[in-house]
């Protein structure tokens, strides 16, 4: 687990047909991918997110329009802008996250290493501080 975020810059396939980008997992993201899901339509003004998990890593991607990402991983608080279809940030299971500022076109694709599982959630800000507060040296 790294304490600043992963962004990752892949390469499209682009012709005069236009353009093609590929995420393969362990190849341009660094784990396997075991769900898929993307977030649309989202509402003005709208925060989403507001939790860090126990094991699951993600890989996010806004496939089109924009939006931003607030992470905090107890030491370092920062925000990340996905602006572009070769934009990829890889959410560690410490990274607190909390995405906003969605643009009405903007679909959010997310890539998970692991299945939906709601126990794998850490949605209370201070349980989140006792799990992943204290241990963060060893991350460093
Ligand atoms: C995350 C960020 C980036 C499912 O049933 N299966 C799923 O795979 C997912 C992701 C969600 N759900 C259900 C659970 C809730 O009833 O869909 C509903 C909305 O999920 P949630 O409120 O968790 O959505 P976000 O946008 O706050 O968070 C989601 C992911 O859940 C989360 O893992 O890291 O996107």
């Amino acid at each position: 687990m790294s304490v600043k975020s992963q962004i990752i810059q892949i390469n499209s396939l682009s012709d005069e047909r236009g353009s093609l980008s590929v995420i393969e997992s362990n190849k341009q993201i660094p784990f396997e991918i075991r769900r898929v899901f993307y977030i649309f339509s989202t509402k003005e003004n709208i925060r989403r997110g507001f939790h860090a998990h126990y094991k699951t890593r993600q890989a996010l991607v806004s496939v089109s329009g924009t939006c931003k990402v607030f992470l905090d991983n107890t030491i370092r608080k920062e925000e990340v802008i996905l602006d572009s279809p070769n934009k990829v940030l890889i959410l560690e299971p410490n990274d607190w996250h909390e995405m906003y500022d969605f643009s009405d076109d903007c679909v959010l694709l997310v890539l998970a290493s692991e299945h939906y599982d709601s126990n794998d959630y850490i949605r209370d800000y201070d349980e989140f501080v006792s799990v992943y507060g204290n241990k963060q040296y060893l991350l460093l």
